[in-house]
């Protein structure tokens, strides 16, 4: 038996059902790290309860519970149905972070890596119809130089271990995204890849259809009022849509693609796909999407909120698509690591653009006083090079279709200054140029310690993004005027012909109802202050295309003497309720509108 990935979002259509297994589960934390020694692969006495989707850690008041290093399991009971004998069952994490073992009705089902990713496990020879089955789940949160994110384990003098991140957000783990029991007809839909283009006004859907058989496919598209508009046979093909209406960033259109499988007459599956017709492309120093320059407005996000920490909410979600609306909003990169396929849904719908970024954080030396660089690690340039390969190809796989999409982030901040690092990021972005089949940029987000001439990353992107603090680790409050001549010098420096700048990061702590006049760091009025001069600074520097602060809202980190519960460089609060420099942004990204610098 074997977890697999599986990047083809479950649906419900006339040939497919979804049965959702989300609720409470039966939960329990594996303290003496002994669950499988003591048999809780089969059931698990004596436990709590544990909603699913969530992270485990702000659910509980005890300290060493939230800062459990471990296996936390989740158990609980599941039916199908004996008419469902001849169809293909399998059950579906949307994520569990960050590793994995399941094992039903007390067989090992297999081990799964990586926390930010859906997999599944075949049930049909493991599954009792028309009995309870039980599922049982161990979700590890420990992280080393071979998982992505970095991170370390410590021990501390009482005996506990606990997670080092090698990162400025909350360890969160558990079950994060829907579980789901899917079932699919056995000749099926396997996976769609679409590549669109614009040919006057004609909009080109070209598709490849993977099944699981030799019947003949039928596609279709449908218009946003359930009109025919295009169709055509075979698992490779092209559709033309006269007069198309393009997805255009704040102005979504999205087609329906309908995919049949159909056996002498008889529809065996039937899947659907949205699609939105739009093209992307890096020229000279423009971003062009359907060959018109995008200006990039918006912000690096988490995956956060009060009591679900990293789990998915739905609630929060929308709340987050309103709040980019007021705004002024147009983009939104998923860092630190791929998002619930939820979020990107909503995008697509919403006409927001998304930079996607696999979970490569973490490659330095700096957050945890490490005092070798992570490239200095053998370990790093064969087995994480090897997994970091993986989750790119993953990534790419599972989020390729969403016209949303425009550009794939491969790290965050990594130590581009050490010579190791050259020909690890070398072979990873020369592998992620295989994988795409819309070529779409790539890109990296630049640690603000590493300058132009020592970082040997640059060379691999299409777009240099940038992450900077100038005024805030690096001569705050008073020494403000002389942080924005190096801010200005270093801006210079990136400045290449043919790569254009995207400021990924920029912000400033700020405590939400702190006011002070004149401004002192960490009140209102200094985060205003600090984005006012950055954004002069962008307006005069042509080749940059777009400003993302850091951070959209408020969110937890680990604990420290840099943080004031949690990282508190949040546009809006944790809550998502606007500081001042909400009105700022939403006065200027009005203003300058979606083609600034056109
Ligand atoms: C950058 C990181 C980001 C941090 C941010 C900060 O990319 O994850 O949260 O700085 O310090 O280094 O606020």
């Amino acid at each position: 038996m074997k977890l697999y990935d599986s990047m083809l979002y479950p649906r419900e259509t006339s040939q497919r059902y979804v049965v959702d297994l989300c609720g409470y589960w039966n939960f329990k934390i594996d303290k003496e790290h002994n669950g499988r020694g003591d048999g809780w692969q089969n059931g698990l006495d004596e436990s709590i309860l544990m909603a699913v989707p969530s992270s485990f850690n702000d659910v509980f008041t005890e300290k060493k519970i939230r800062d459990f290093a471990g296996d936390v399991w989740y158990e609980r009971a599941f039916y199908v149905p004996e008419e469902w004998k001849e169809k293909n069952l399998e059950i579906r994490f949307g994520s569990a972070t960050h590793k994995a073992e399941v094992w039903i009705n007390g067989h090992e089902m297999g081990k799964h890596k990586g926390g930010f990713m859906p997999f599944a496990a075949k049930l049909n020879d493991i599954v009792k119809f028309g009995e309870p089955n039980i599922i049982v789940v161990a979700v590890s949160n420990l992280l080393d130089f071979t998982t992505l994110p970095l991170g370390r384990i410590e021990m501390l003098s009482d005996g506990r271990q606990i997670v080092l991140p090698h990162f400025d957000f909350f360890n969160y783990a558990g079950l994060h995204r829907a579980v789901k029991l899917v079932v699919t007809p056995i000749e099926r839909v396997e996976d769609i890849t679409v590549v669109t283009d614009i040919q006057g006004t004609d909009g080109i859907i070209e598709y490849d259809i993977e099944t699981s058989g030799e019947s003949d496919v039928h596609v279709e598209v449908y218009d946003e009022d359930g009109e025919l508009v295009g169709e055509s046979s075979g698992k490779r093909s092209e559709i033309v849509i006269e007069d198309a209406k393009l997805w255009c960033p704040g102005n979504a259109y999205l087609y329906k693609l309908k995919v049949k499988i159909v056996n002498v007459c008889e529809v065996v599956d039937e899947y659907y796909l949205n699609v939105g017709i739009r093209t992307v492309e890096v020229k000279g120093n423009r971003f062009l999407i359907n060959n018109e320059p995008f200006y990039f407005k918006g912000f690096g996000k988490h995956e956060d909120c009060e009591y679900h920490g990293r789990g998915f909410n739905p609630v929060v979600a929308l709340r987050d698509f309103e709040l980019l609306d007021w705004i002024n909003a147009n983009s939104v990169r998923t860092s630190h690591y791929p998002y619930a396929e939820e979020f990107y849904q909503l995008a697509d719908r919403k006409g927001i653009v998304i930079i996607d970024e696999v979970a490569a954080v973490g490659f330095q030396a700096v957050m945890n006083a490490v005092d070798k660089s992570v490239f200095e690690e053998e370990i790093v340039h064969s087995e994480t090079l090897e997994y970091h390969k993986l989750e790119v190809e993953r990534l790419i796989k599972r989020d390729k279709n969403h016209p949303s999409v425009v550009m794939w982030c491969l790290t965050n901040e990594p130590d581009s200054k050490n010579p190791h690092s050259e020909k690890y990021f070398e072979e990873i972005y020369a592998h992620g140029r295989t994988l795409d089949a819309q070529n779409r940029p790539l890109t990296y987000a630049n640690f603000m310690y590493i300058k132009f001439e020592e970082c040997k990353l640059h060379q691999f992107v299409d777009v240099i993004g940038l992450n900077r603090y100038w005024g805030w680790y690096e001569k705050p409050g008073e020494q403000f005027v002389d942080a924005m001549e190096s801010f200005k010098n270093d801006l210079e420096e990136f400045s290449t012909p043919g790569k254009p700048i995207i400021f990924f990061e920029y912000g400033a702590d700020t405590m939400s109802g702190v006011h002070k006049l004149p401004s002192v760091t960490f009140s209102e009025e200094y985060q205003v202050e600090f984005l006012d001069a950055y954004h002069k600074m962008f307006d005069d520097f042509d080749n940059v295309i777009g400003e993302q602060v850091w951070n959209f809202a408020d969110f937890q980190t680990t604990e420290g003497p840099l943080r004031v519960d949690g990282n508190k460089k949040g546009i809006f609060t944790r809550t998502r309720q606007p500081k001042q420099a909400a009105f700022t942004l939403r006065n200027r990204w009005k203003k300058i509108g979606d083609n600034h610098k056109s």
